[in-house]
């Protein structure tokens, strides 16, 4: 599927419920209130981009004298050249290509798609042929390994794991190796998303990152946290909660396919200061891609 229809397919649901409905609001004829500023205000924060920026685009929305027959598509217009700007920035991150092997963690709350998007680029990577090692660091749940391996399987890479209930840690380490030993390019390392309390997820992640750092000084060399675009103001939190305790370097949003509040990209970008480096938009292999504001503005509002 093209970049284009993927984006297109993925925004789908954010687009009707919340961007389409602009026309309706500022429907030509219709005096321009404080009511229908009030309507718009809704439907962003409905679509979860948070407060402060949704009053921050309302106000400029309100600094313009809009008027003439066109009231919407000058709405639109608008909102769709600073929602560009605010995310424009978030484009310039690469990985550190002349570090090999390049250890990305994965880190992130149960169920939000850490071992799916794992096996998404690894594929990616395979393709630009690269050679990929996955680990997983999850011990814990005990069908944890087998789903990672599947995904290996598919994404025709390699996989290290242990038993259940050995130490992550270990196997972290144990899997640096193995990259350095067999000449991997890039090393992802799964890990849990939840433990017995959050405390200990917190404390096992940071162990992870020193052992790793003992092994290969500098690595981890990114922690990409995985975010579900469903759990909203939610999923905030807990994403701050991780940044705080282990660090972040980007995000992978998951399932946006699947929720009206892709707004939320706004949210991240606001309240966490964190760049969206993937979006996920599918189950399958091929549903990730690098987040793109253009394509993520131009999937919001649709065909003009
Ligand atoms: N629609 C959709 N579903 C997704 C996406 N990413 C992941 N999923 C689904 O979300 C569910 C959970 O994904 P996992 O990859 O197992 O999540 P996890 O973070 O590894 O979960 P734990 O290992 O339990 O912490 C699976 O059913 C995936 O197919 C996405 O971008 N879109
Ligand atoms: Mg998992």
């Amino acid at each position: 599927m093209s970049l284009f229809r993927l984006w297109d397919r993925g925004l789908q649901k954010t687009r009707k419920n919340v961007f389409s409905r602009i026309g309706n609001i500022f429907q030509s004829g219709k005096n321009i209130s404080d009511e229908l500023y009030d309507e718009l205000e809704a439907l962003l924060i409905e679509s979860d981009a948070g407060i402060e920026i949704s009053l921050q685009l309302i106000d400029e929305l309100r600094s313009i004298c809009l008027e003439g027959d066109d009231v919407a598509g000058q709405v639109r217009r608008i909102l769709k050249r600073r929602i560009q700007e605010i995310l424009t920035e978030e484009e310039q991150l690469t990985d550190h290509n002349n570090v090999k092997p390049h250890v990305k963690m994965v880190i992130g709350v149960n169920g939000t798609g850490k071992t799916t998007t794992i096996g998404k680029l690894a594929w990616q990577n395979k393709k630009k042929g690269r050679k990929v090692l996955l680990a997983c660091a999850d011990t814990f749940r005990a069908a944890a390994g087998e789903q990672l391996e599947l995904w290996a399987k598919q994404a025709k890479v390699d996989c290290v794991r242990q038993k259940t209930g050995a130490d992550p840690a270990a196997v972290a380490f144990d899997a640096l190796d193995a990259a350095i030993a067999r000449g991997a390019d890039v090393l992802f390392v799964d890990t849990a998303g939840r433990l017995h309390t959050q405390v200990n997820l917190m404390e096992e992640l940071k162990k992870i990152r020193r052992v790793l750092d003992k092994r290969m000084p500098g690595a981890p060399h990114s922690t990409l946290l995985v975010l579900d675009a469903t759990t909203g103001q939610n999923g905030l939190r807990q994403a701050d909660q991780f940044a705080r305790s282990v660090g972040v370097t980007e995000v992978a949003l998951t399932k946006l396919d699947g929720t009206a509040r892709g707004g939320i990209v706004l949210a991240i970008k606001q309240q966490l200061g964190l760049p969206i480096r993937w979006v996920g938009m599918g189950e399958g292999l091929e549903d990730l891609v690098p987040f793109n504001a253009e394509a993520f503005v131009g999937g919001l509002f649709g065909e003009e």
